[in-house]
């Protein structure tokens, strides 16, 4: 029996069939009159019908998937950056005019009812971000994957500025219910926690085996989604674990009528998969955390080792059929998790487990930040995690022993191996577990892999050199092309045709191009109209009238020391300097007017970010208010950045800040995004911008600032930011300014620690070392920007070479040279 046979007619592109299918469910899944309905009920039912698309693609791919007995990928992350799902999945099914139309007739709006839907914003920032881009990616491939997480309820909080300063509030994204999802209650399994270990004797048991006893047990319960592939039937499925009780409530306590209590257990157990940690770069100690992370591995695992047991007797095939890979080290619990039940419950030998275990398990770190660099105390693990401290421990022996063999009993050499961090409070390092355990560790650009190896793997990049490989980032063209810019996707789509969704190498063709003047005057037209959206969504939200031939100058990331945000501002207040001066003086000033824009969340326990937040919009406030600055000098900070947000951000920008210190933004993904919509990069040669360069052509990017060796030389021969501080007049003026209230005459004093921390405290992130050569380097960006054509014709050769930057380039790549897998064949 095939799925077709079961299927029911499919509306396919005909829109009085769609009509009928959004009023079947309007009225009964949704259970609405259509002259009753809201709009949420209309994208809800909407929503349904177009998921119906995708169901039975779903099933054939599931199908030949198990009839292929295809290795799968298993991609395990704390995040999913997914943003909304509609658009996505209309363009995935190619029904965007289709329903269009049919909501029309119906007289609702496409657009408006898109506008609704809620994010789903299960991650931080970056590396969020590029799971839901790499999901994307895999499905178009066809790689056999899934990708497994948490269905948080309160996903990253929202941001709202509140007298210039960032206030969160709970980001309950599932009121409305999730019409994308299916919810499958069947599949679950118990997760235990805490209790104690017992040595597993007698004859035939395998050395090592043990009982985990008494322990606190959680359900973790599945909820899927399809993932679509784009311009191919093959779908993925995105499986996110929900936590319940064991037990529905405490019956003891209830019959003792203390409802109360009752109840209280279990919601304690079902925290766990509450909210996501608002933290990015930060350390969490959280055991809430600790519980999370085990939480999602430990059912993943069970997962994935029933469905490979379904279609195998032995394990002998395990490393043949799955493979697991970690997205950054916050799940690393899986590789004990899977010790555990080879040992424990499956019976195999060490040995055996192990070797299954690294030819499974690969990784991609994220971050070089020492403070990012997960560790757990042991004392805690042990509490929470007996039976895995205990394995961890013996991975750890056995790694040693093997290494005092061949390099003799070096004890300082053992320290820095060792998975356990002994100065101090003792911390087992995830990290060094992810690199022990895997076959391969991948950071997410070529510098960022090479800083690897040079830092914080050195050690074990000299013991197994061929473990370490690059996997430089990239972006998924449907939804950062395609989906986000309709007026560039169409003038492409009618000059190079449409396969670049498919193959963004296509770009290519548009080098020719850059020297026909019709072509650049259309491409500067669809970037007006982009410009056009963002200022009516300011207009809209803010109340700010924008000027769109000014340059759109815009910073939209996570807020964080590292990516200099405040360098931006101290080039902010000097053009505002530089005005007041010509204003002053009467002399006519030949300035670009600029709208600088910024964006971003700070993590809600750093206070020097949301300084930097506190700044950025009490500077907009001043210098907005000034009459002397006019039209020259704009300043926005768009509250609650998010994907959906970004999605009208990108397309309009003019210029794109990438200037975090060298050697500390691993990759960054926004310099991709901003590129491939035709802007320009401003940046300094650090993550992939490096690469942007090589592929756009050095001549078609503004790079500035000391490069990673001469961070390095400079710190090194003890660096003094006064010094600059006092050496540069224009410099000393903005940060004078700074510190002595110019920006808050209220509280003259509130920025003296952003004063401190740069001339005083160091300037960790060399900030003052890199300030006059950024400021030059926008000197010949508004040089450029006064010749249009040769602007556009600039960012259209940036468009032409952000081919190589495609998520589906770096899966093909992860496919190929990590997980060694092939694609599914659909009949
Ligand atoms: C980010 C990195 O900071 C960014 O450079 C990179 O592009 C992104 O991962 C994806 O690889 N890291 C995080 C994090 O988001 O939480 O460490």
């Amino acid at each position: 029996m095939t799925i077709k046979d079961f299927a029911y007619d499919h509306p396919d592109r005909d829109v009085a069939a769609f009509k009928r299918a959004v009023a079947n469910k309007l009225i009964y899944a949704v259970g609405k009159d259509p002259v009753a309905a809201s709009q949420d009920d209309w994208l809800n039912a909407t929503s349904q019908a177009v998921r119906d698309q995708l169901v039975e693609r779903w099933m054939m791919t599931t199908r030949a998937n198990y009839a292929q007995d295809l290795k799968r990928v298993y991609y395990l992350s704390m995040e999913f950056l997914i943003g909304r799902t509609f658009t996505n999945a209309l363009l995935a099914v190619d029904l965007y005019d289709t329903v269009r139309e049919a909501l029309a007739d119906f007289g609702v709006d496409m657009a408006a009812l898109s506008e609704r839907e809620p994010d789903a914003a299960l991650g931080n920032g970056g590396l969020g971000r590029l799971a839901a881009c790499f999901l994307d990616s895999m499905a178009t491939l066809g790689v056999p994957g899934m990708g497994y997480g948490i269905r948080y309820e309160y996903g990253m909080f929202r941001q709202r500025i509140v007298d210039g300063q960032q206030v969160e509030t709970p980001d309950y994204w599932l009121t409305r219910g999730n019409p994308w999802e299916f919810q499958r209650p069947e599949v679950n399994y118990r997760v235990r926690f805490g209790g104690h270990v017992q040595k597993r004797e007698g004859a035939g048991v395998p050395s090592g085996a043990a009982d985990w006893v008494d322990t606190h047990d959680v359900l973790a319960v599945a909820y899927d989604t399809i993932i679509p592939g784009y311009g191919t039937q093959a779908t993925n499925t995105l499986r996110l674990w929900s936590a319940r009780a064991t037990e529905e409530i405490d019956l003891s306590a209830f019959n003792r009528g203390n409802y109360m209590q009752a109840v209280e257990s279990k919601n304690h157990s079902e925290n766990v998969s509450r909210v996501l940690y608002p933290d990015d770069s930060t350390p969490s100690g959280r055991e809430l955390r600790l519980h999370q992370e085990y939480f999602f591995c430990s059912a993943s695992v069970q997962d994935l080792l029933r469905r490979y047991l379904r279609n195998h007797k032995t394990f002998d095939q395990l490393s043949e059929k799955v493979s697991i890979h970690l997205n950054d080290t916050h799940p690393v619990l899986a590789v004990p998790e899977l010790m555990r039940l080879l040992l424990d419950e499956h019976g195999l030998s060490w040995d055996v487990a192990w070797a299954h275990t690294q030819k499974v398990f690969s990784y991609t770190n994220h971050t070089l930040m020492h403070e990012a660099l997960e560790t757990w105390p042991v004392e805690m693990l042990g509490r929470i995690l007996p039976r895995h401290l205990q394995i961890i421990y013996d991975i750890n022996a056995k790694f040693l022993a093997t290494v005092t063999q061949k390099v003799g009993n070096d004890v300082e050499l053992m320290r820095r191996l060792s998975l356990v961090d002994e100065t101090g409070e003792r911390r087992v390092r995830m990290a060094y577990v992810a690199v022990l355990a895997s076959h391969s560790v991948n950071g997410v650009s070529g510098l960022h892999s090479e800083l690897m190896k040079q830092s914080i793997f050195s050690d074990f990049a000299k013991i197994f050199p061929e473990r370490f490989n690059n996997k430089t980032n990239g972006v998924t063209p449907r939804r950062w092309l395609a989906q986000a810019n309709p007026p560039l996707a169409a003038l492409l789509d009618q000059r190079i045709g449409k396969g670049w969704r498919r193959d963004l190498s296509q770009l290519e063709a548009l080098r020719p191009m850059a020297a026909q003047p019709a072509f650049v005057r259309a491409f500067r037209h669809a970037k007006r109209e982009n410009k056009l959206r963002l200022a009516n969504w300011v207009e809209q939200h803010l109340k700010i009238d924008i000027d769109t031939d000014a340059m759109f100058d815009v910073q939209v990331k996570r807020i964080h020391e590292y990516k200099r945000q405040l360098l931006n501002v101290l080039h902010v207040v000097t053009r505002y300097h530089r005005i007041l001066d010509a204003q002053a003086a009467g002399t006519p000033l030949d300035m670009v007017p600029r709208v600088v824009v910024f964006a971003g969340k700070a993590a809600s326990a750093y206070a020097m970010a949301k300084l930097v937040i506190r700044l950025i919009n009490d500077v907009a406030a001043t210098i907005n208010a000034d009459a002397r600055v006019g039209k020259l000098l704009k300043v926005v900070f768009l509250p609650n950045y998010s994907v959906s947000l970004a999605e009208i951000i990108m397309p309009a920008a003019d210029l794109s800040e990438q200037i975090s210190t060298a050697g500390t933004e691993a990759s960054g993904t926004g310099n991709m995004k901003f590129a491939l919509n035709g802007a320009l990069t401003i940046g300094t040669l650090d993550g992939a911008n490096v690469e942007m360069r090589e592929s756009v052509g050095p001549e078609n990017i503004f790079i500035f600032g000391n490069t990673t060796p001469e961070v390095a030389d400079i710190r090194a021969r003890g660096y003094q930011p006064r010094e600059i501080y006092e050496g540069n007049a224009e410099l000393k003026r903005v940060l004078d300014a700074i510190r002595d209230g110019a920006f808050s005459p209220g509280e003259p004093s509130r920025y003296q620690g952003i004063y401190d921390a740069l001339v005083n405290w160091g300037d960790h992130y060399l900030l003052l070392a890199d300030y006059a050569s950024y400021v030059a380097k926008q000197a010949e960006v508004d040089a450029l920007y006064r010749d249009s054509d040769a602007w556009t014709r600039m960012a259209i050769l940036n468009v032409a070479g952000m081919g190589v930057f495609s998520s589906d380039r770096t899966i093909a790549q992860y496919a190929h040279e990590i997980w060694h897998t092939k694609p599914v064949v659909l009949g």
